[in-house]
């Protein structure tokens, strides 16, 4: 007997369904989500072929054929801000890109949307996995007609809807509406993202660690003591752990989604507030990873529930399966404790 087909479901195909579930939604996310994802198709398409085209780094220079190339991270940028001007659904876009906000040509659209159009920028240049980020809010004033950076300062608790776009070995896109995290496989072929998996949850616990181990001389005490806990031979739970740092947080937090384990970009002496953002890394990262089972924390608050004060703050993050980061809090607040002994 020939067993049947599994019915390959597309993404717009899953958002409009989604979107079925609730007979009161007027479409706009659901619009705003198949954007994102026509943008995610494109900037794939031009991330496949950079080397060939020379987008990687070569910003006002012309490619084989004699056109003006942009580099990547600026082409990213341009393709997922024009995307989200179309559907007259964002009044405005906060993206790692541009210092202050891009107001849209909806002032009246009641979304906003932060962008990292092209986390792992490092990266590009050399082949390894990068990613865009997106992180959606309500706007708050709703009928002002001049949405102002105010009205973006939201906590990620507010979050409608995020998630990441992945340019791996395959390009994945993965996003919540807080409503478990829906993932999808982009097959080249046909030029669309099939659903993967409509309910990711991710183990409660891991063997990876996850930090870029070259700035150890800069951390405080408890997060030493925490990486060498970790490097301690203790077959029966699990020790040591495996070392694993891509510097792309995308793909770092893809990999501790997947297999579990803890990823950390602790502050330190050069980046006291920590290195990564608060808003378009930090937020829509946690808001998927917490969908999945797990948790992320700044050493002293949940990400999500932190009060911004500027849409480009940096914050430092503890983030992955549940056991891993309470693991590490023990000896993050232990160091504390001692601290506040010494005087
Ligand atoms: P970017 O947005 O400029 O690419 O910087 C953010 C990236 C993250 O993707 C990654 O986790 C981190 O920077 C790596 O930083 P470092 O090289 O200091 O380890
Ligand atoms: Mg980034």
């Amino acid at each position: 007997m020939t067993s049947k087909p599994k019915k390959l479901v597309t993404l717009d195909e899953y958002i409009i369904q989604s979107q079925n579930r609730f007979p009161g939604a007027t479409g706009e996310l659901s619009q705003l989500l198949r954007d994102i994802g026509l943008a995610a198709k494109i900037i794939s398409r031009e991330v496949n072929k950079a080397g060939i085209t020379s987008l990687l780094g070569a910003d006002g220079s012309k490619n084989i054929h004699g056109e003006s190339v942009k580099k990547l991270d600026l082409f990213a940028d341009e393709q997922l801000i024009s995307a989200l001007n179309r559907s007259l659904i964002t009044c405005m876009v906060i993206s790692e890109e541009n210092d202050g906000i891009v107001s849209l040509n909806s002032q009246g659209g009641k979304y906003i949307v932060y962008l990292d159009p092209l986390d792992g920028s490092s990266n590009i240049d050399v082949n390894v996995s990068i990613g865009s980020i997106f992180s959606i809010y309500m706007r708050q004033t709703r009928y002002d007609p001049n949405p102002s950076e105010s009205d973006a300062l939201q906590s990620g608790v507010r979050q409608v809807a995020a998630g990441y776009v992945l340019y791996g070995s395959s390009t994945m896109m993965v996003y919540t509406t807080g409503l478990g995290v829906s993932a999808f496989t982009l097959d080249p072929s046909i030029g669309e993202f099939i659903l993967f998996d409509d309910d990711f949850s991710m183990p409660k616990h891991g063997t990876i660690y996850s930090i870029n181990e070259g700035s150890y001389n800069s951390w405080g005490e408890g997060l030493k003591k925490y990486i060498k806990y970790c490097q301690k031979e203790d077959p029966e739970n699990g020790r040591p752990y495996s070392a694993r740092y891509i510097g792309s947080m995308v793909a770092d937090i893809h990999r501790t989604l997947v297999k579990g384990g803890i990823f950390i970009y602790p502050s330190s002496k050069v980046y006291p507030k920590g290195k990564l953002r608060l808003m378009y890394e930090c937020n829509p990262l946690s808001f998927i990873i917490e969908q999945a089972g797990g948790m992320a924390t700044n050493g002293d608050k949940r990400i999500m529930e932190i009060d911004p004060s500027a849409i480009h703050e940096r914050t430092p993050i503890y983030i992955g399966s549940k056991q891993n980061v309470e693991e590490a809090m023990k000896f993050i607040s232990s160091d504390k404790e001692m601290a506040v002994e010494a005087g």
